[in-house]
């Protein structure tokens, strides 16, 4: 590369963090908003951190869809300050807030990437996209196709969500706006063979990257999880260690239903990934932060519009700087 390519090349990257800082930004506004009004009705008149203002803190959190037990966490590591400075003043709550949450987050396994990447010893790396209806996995699947195929990857999708023709269609209008190519079948097929077909092609077509979109209703739970557990073992007649990520999308507008959504598919089947999508238009950004802190399963990537650059690889120091700012 040469020398003023780099320079360009670099800058164009800083410019694209840029817009993705914003982004973030944007997506997390209604969240943000809702929790600092809250929390400045919570200190109002007060100048301390005590009882009262803890106790309203915790109602705060769990109304803000952290999650009761990663707010007893934040509070319980609040409460050793206030224990430790008995002067703990409310001006500084925020400060506190802050770093609590980002010192329980670096703790989890989520947020450590800041670029959509692939496994490099993978090729093509396969991903499998579950999750119940309506809670964005085609439109995260177009997102991440054109993120991977910008990023240079070449991108193959497979339609193993035959369950409804409406399915298959809206995956092919993401592939033909992304401009990669699409596996697909008539409604009705068996989604594992659709599966098998899709990295077949990708094989010989030394594509980099599947993403395989899946069905997120059916007849009944039993036959979802019997299907998946299909998918992935027809998969592996073709390459042996596929997938090697089953990435779960969660709707985080849902709040409390995302992490039952989250507890019921991790005790169902092997899911590697989360993405939590839906995050603008809600004020239950603060789901990403107990998700986080519950699962042993590493959030990947957050959604935080319809638009096909509104995806965002989730970085926990990126969003607790948004979320504080
Ligand atoms: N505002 C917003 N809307 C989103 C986001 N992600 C997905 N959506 C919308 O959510 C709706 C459902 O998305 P789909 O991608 O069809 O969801 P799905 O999980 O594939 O649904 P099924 O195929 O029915 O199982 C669509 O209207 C999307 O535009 C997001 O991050 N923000
Ligand atoms: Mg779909």
């Amino acid at each position: 590369m040469s020398f003023f390519k780099k320079i360009f090349s670099s800058e164009k990257k800083e410019n694209l963090s840029q817009e993705a800082k914003q982004s973030l930004d944007k997506g997390l506004e209604k969240s943000k908003t809702s929790f600092f009004s809250k929390l400045t009705k919570a200190v109002a008149g007060k100048s301390k951190v005590d009882d009262e203002v803890l106790d309203n803190l915790e109602e705060i959190l769990v109304s803000s869809d952290v999650g009761v037990n990663t707010t007893l966490k934040i509070i319980t590591r609040i409460e050793e300050r206030v224990a430790a400075d008995k002067y703990l003043g409310t001006d500084e709550l925020n400060q506190i807030l802050r770093e609590e949450i980002a010192g329980l987050l670096s703790e989890t396994n989520s947020g450590e990437a800041t670029e959509f990447e692939i496994p490099k010893d993978k090729k093509p790396y396969v991903l499998m996209v579950v999750g119940v209806n309506g809670v964005g996995k085609t439109t995260t699947i177009g997102k991440l196709a054109h993120q991977f195929n910008k990023a240079g990857y070449k991108v193959v999708l497979g339609a193993a969500d035959t369950f409804r023709a409406a399915a298959i269609d809206q995956l092919q209008i993401w592939a033909d706006r992304v401009g990669v190519p699409i596996v697909k079948q008539q409604m009705g097929s068996d989604p594992a063979s659709v599966a098998f077909d899709t990295l077949q092609s990708a094989v010989s077509q030394d594509a980099d990257v599947v993403i395989i979109d899946t069905a997120g209703r059916l007849h009944n739970k039993v036959n979802l999880m019997n299907e998946l557990t299909k998918v992935k073992r027809v998969m592996q007649k073709v390459l042996e260690d596929a997938p090697h990520d089953v990435l779960l999308v969660l709707d985080g507008s849902t709040g409390q239903n995302a992490f039952e959504q989250a507890k019921q598919f991790t005790a169902a089947t092997e899911v590697t990934s989360l993405a939590v999508t839906k995050l603008d238009g809600t004020a239950k950004g603060g789901v990403v932060i107990g998700i986080s802190d519950q699962f042993q399963i590493p959030v990947k990537y957050i959604g935080v519009g319809e638009g096909i650059d509104d995806l965002q690889v989730f970085n926990k120091h990126e969003f607790v700087d948004s979320f504080f700012k």
